[in-house]
């Protein structure tokens, strides 16, 4: 407060500061500016990299401002504020954004072209922010825009990994990992080297009593690292109200290097602690659905985690509140189980640092959390050794140790003659070592639990957390159904048509209240608004189709219908299931007349995903897709019928353009494998029907857009464990037409077939685990209809447009509102005014 300016010389503030563009010049001169000024360059330097960097800064300065107004306006009113803590947020590009959330696209466009720049070539020059590995962080990243666009006091908290998750190439068919540096420019993190945080490790554990008789818990020794805070700026749409993303580095302790050592001559390992230290943030872990168990990563989390509530503290502390007012002030939201360790270190802090009562301290740790899962696959839940934990962080175990306690004595208490109930539920494993299991800490400590999907949030109640209903009641557990920006995956990817239907809906307005789209229902069979619809999908079809060209060189024909399969490569999403169809499909025209092929509807088969560096078997799939590829693409016979497509490097940038172009795309998971899927919804929003399985969000989905309206297949998510046992008792038919599918394979049709041995010996001798036979004949069926419907091109158009009219409830605005509402407890804190900036577009 002291350093506030006093009344009399604030006018001279006012007059000079920052507020959006009015107009091109403004846009112009600022864009100059940066390039003369910030990057040192003229006009006779200044290549696209320069534009969009100064374009980038151009941008940056409305917004830091608009930043600064917000959070001041946060901290001066005094209001709850929600925390989110995510290991990943997979934010993609942010110029394109900023320009669309800001309002001020059109005037940058303009102005770019004066100074001689196409704005798409602009965009395109920036380096995705690919800290995430799929649905779970780019949900964070919708999220963060929700919430941002509805005026909540929120902050996001992360890792600012050096590296994101790798770049793919495909060599000759296989996938290859490139390190993904994207630091070298960029405009859109701020480092705040004032915010650092010391972080401990190892050490040991003291107890003793101080002078006045109390029991004193303290945590010594071991080794610290500083965690520097980072601030990327996350604009709401058509609000000043602009969030903060802060991100932790990690940096040595001793700063530059240990001078000791450097002193007594030791100057190769005070660079290796450097070193290490700095590797804590290094990397993201680059498995989707799948926990290793490494030091390092346990290392990230608490690291993380610790920097966050340091902070979170900290800012609750100047408040001078008493401690029991923290929930009140504070909401904390936990991505998956990665940051339940918060929940630990909130009890440390208040019993250890801050003298606490331990019962005091833990109903305001259990009132502060929520918990997400967002997975019932058993080798994606969260276990830690107990002797990796104690040589870490052991007063963290203690603590652990003594949750545990409690809550079994509450069990016990509840169920005294169920013996069995406490091994199951104990938050420790005990097995060959010992293992935390962090899903049931993150349930013991929070006071709701949610799935994210209706499906996923029954099953998770009836399965893998079942003790813990009896045990909590049934209110603890609750749903939220995902969902997306419909900014970034309708607005910015797909502009022309929001443009079509903002002019039917009565402007952008649906923007923001996404239920707007309603209005469609009325143009489903307007022969002139099927006409533009039809020529914008067709145009964002050229579109991938030149992408396609130029990337892999094969020529599709943007009149066939695209069928795309884009996502983490898993067993369980089954693009196994779809490759075979595909093979399937080739065998079929192979065989056909020259009669017969005329009737066919031809078809591209677009394919496009990383997989894990160590999962093999995901890996197997993509050195299958592209070796049909070669095949089927060059075969003289088939032509134009069928094509089937790897596309490299999948990210959300690349989403962004393949999304709209879809025709039907697939979400075709074995059910009760997805917990909810949200590409499926970008892609219904976009205008593409799709092919799915009863799973995840695809059944709510059919419930809002009509059973008529969405081709689903296969078995439902009750069938699923009868069938597996049947697999596992010999009692398995493979589908004949899967077997003719794995003949041609086996017959090296495809090349080697022993490079595909793993996966058809996964369903053929090894229980077929994710029921691809047993699915097969249905999910073969389906796509004949598919076939069939697609002909009839003027029904077709109808029914993507009843299913984008009736996609309202699946924005992710309206799944921060249920988070706010039933588990946040928190409101909207309007913003002043829209501060000078102009009508968005
Ligand atoms: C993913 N979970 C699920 O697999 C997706 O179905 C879901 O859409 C997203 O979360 C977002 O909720 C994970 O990535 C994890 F880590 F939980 F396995």
């Amino acid at each position: 407060v002291e350093a506030s300016i006093p009344e009399p010389q604030r006018e001279a503030w006012k007059k000079f500061q920052a507020h959006g563009f009015r107009d091109k010049d403004e846009f112009e001169r600022d864009t100059v500016r940066h390039v003369e000024t910030t990057l040192a360059r003229s006009m006779f330097n200044c290549d696209e990299t320069a534009a969009y960097a100064a374009t980038s800064l151009a941008f940056r300065d409305r917004l830091i401002t608009q930043w600064n107004r917000t959070q001041q306006r946060q901290t001066f009113s005094d209001t709850k504020r929600i925390y989110y803590l995510s290991l990943e947020f997979l934010m993609g590009r942010a110029l394109d954004n900023a320009m669309l959330n800001v309002g001020a696209k059109a005037i940058a466009k303009d102005g770019l072209a004066d100074l001689g720049f196409r704005i798409e070539d602009i965009i395109a020059q920036e380096h995705d922010a690919a800290l995430g590995n799929g649905g779970l962080g780019r949900l964070a990243a919708c999220f963060l825009d929700s919430m941002a666009s509805l005026n909540f006091p929120a902050w996001g908290y992360g890792l600012r990994y050096r590296y994101g998750i790798f770049k793919q190439e495909i060599v000759d068919g296989y996938q290859v990992e490139v390190p993904d540096y994207w630091l070298d420019f960029n405009p859109w993190e701020f480092p705040r080297h004032d915010i650092v945080v010391d972080i401990q490790f190892y050490g040991n554990v003291r107890k003793y009593q101080n002078d006045q008789g109390k029991n004193v818990v303290t945590w010594e020794g071991g080794e610290i690292v500083k965690a520097v805070a980072y601030d990327v700026p996350i604009p709401g749409f058509d609000t000043p109200s602009t969030n903060n993303l802060r991100l932790w580095s990690s940096k040595a302790a001793s700063g530059e290097f240990d001078f000791q050592k450097f002193n007594s001559g030791d100057y190769e390992s005070s660079v290796a602690d450097q070193q290490r230290a700095e590797t804590i943030s290094a990397v993201l872990y680059p498995n989707d659905n799948l926990e290793r168990g490494k030091e390092l990563r346990l290392k990230q989390q608490y690291f993380w985690v610790a920097a966050s509530l340091y902070d979170i503290v900290r800012r609750f502390k100047k408040s001078k509140r008493a401690w029991s007012e923290f929930p009140e002030q504070v909401a904390i939201q936990l991505n998956d189980t990665h940051p339940t360790l918060a929940i630990v270190e909130l009890q440390r802090i208040l019993i250890d640092l801050e003298g606490l009562e331990w019962d005091e301290a833990w109903k305001i740790v259990t009132k502060t959390f929520g918990y997400t899962n967002h997975t019932v696959l058993p080798e994606a839940l969260e276990k830690w050794s107990v002797p990796l934990f104690q040589n870490l962080l052991p007063r963290h175990l203690q603590i652990i140790y003594e949750i545990n306690l409690f809550f079994l004595q509450l069990v016990e208490k509840k169920f005294p003659k169920e013996r069995e109930i406490l091994g199951r539920v104990s938050i420790i494993e005990e097995s060959q070592p010992k293992m935390v299991r962090m899903a049931y800490l993150a349930i013991v400590g929070s006071h709701k639990v949610n799935g994210v999907a209706e499906l996923h949030s029954d099953l998770i109640k009836t399965t893998i957390f079942k003790d813990f209903v009896r045990i909590f009641g049934p209110d603890k557990f609750t749903n939220v159904t995902n969902g997306i920006t419909p900014r970034r995956w309708l607005h910015q990817a797909n502009p022309r048509l929001s443009e079509l239907i903002a002019s039917k809906t009565g402007g952008i307005g649906f923007l923001k209240d996404l239920t707007l789209l309603n209005e469609l229902e009325n143009f489903a069979d307007d022969k002139e608004f099927k006409k533009e619809w039809a020529e914008i999908k067709y145009a964002n079809k050229v579109r991938l189709a030149k992408h396609i060209k130029t990337t892999t060189g094969v020529t599709v024909n943007p009149a066939a219908l695209f069928d795309i399969q884009v996502k983490r490569i898993h067993e369980y999403k089954r693009q196994q299931m779809n490759i075979f169809g595909v093979i399937h499909r080739y065998l079929t025209i192979k065989n056909m007349s020259a009669e017969e092929r005329k009737k066919l509807a031809p078809r591209v088969s677009i394919f496009g995903g990383k997989a894990a560096p160590g999962y093999w078997m995901a890996k197997t799939i993509i050195h299958l897709v592209n070796s049909v590829g070669s095949v089927v693409n060059n075969d003289k016979d088939v032509g134009d019928l069928l094509k089937v497509i790897f596309l490299e490097d999948y990210n959300v940038s690349k989403a962004e353009m393949i999304i709209p172009a879809s025709d039907i795309s697939e979400h075709i998971s074995t059910a009760g494998t997805e917990a909810s899927g949200t590409s499926n919804m970008k892609f219904v929003l976009n205008g593409g029907l799709i092919i799915g399985t009863c799973d995840g969000a695809n059944i709510e989905i059919t419930r809002e857009i009509g059973e008529s309206n969405i081709f689903l297949f296969g078995n439902l998510a009750e069938d699923v464990e009868d069938l597996r046992h049947a697999h596992n008792y010999g009692d398995h038919s493979m589908d004949p037409d899967l077997v003719k599918v794995f003949e041609a394979i086996k017959s090296n049709m495809f090349g080697d077939a022993g490079s595909f041995g793993a996966l058809v010996g996964a369903i053929e001798d090894h229980g077929d685990y994710y029921l691809v036979s047993d699915d097969f004949h249905s999910y073969i069926q389906t796509q004949e209809l598919v076939d069939e419907a697609y002909k009839n091109q003027d029904e077709w158009i109808s029914k993507c447009i009843q299913s984008v009219a009736r996609m309202g409830f699946f924005s992710s605005d309206r799944c921060i509102n249920e988070y706010a509402e039933s588990i946040w407890n928190i409101e909207p804190l309007q913003p002043e005014s829209k501060n000078g900036l102009p009508k968005s577009e």
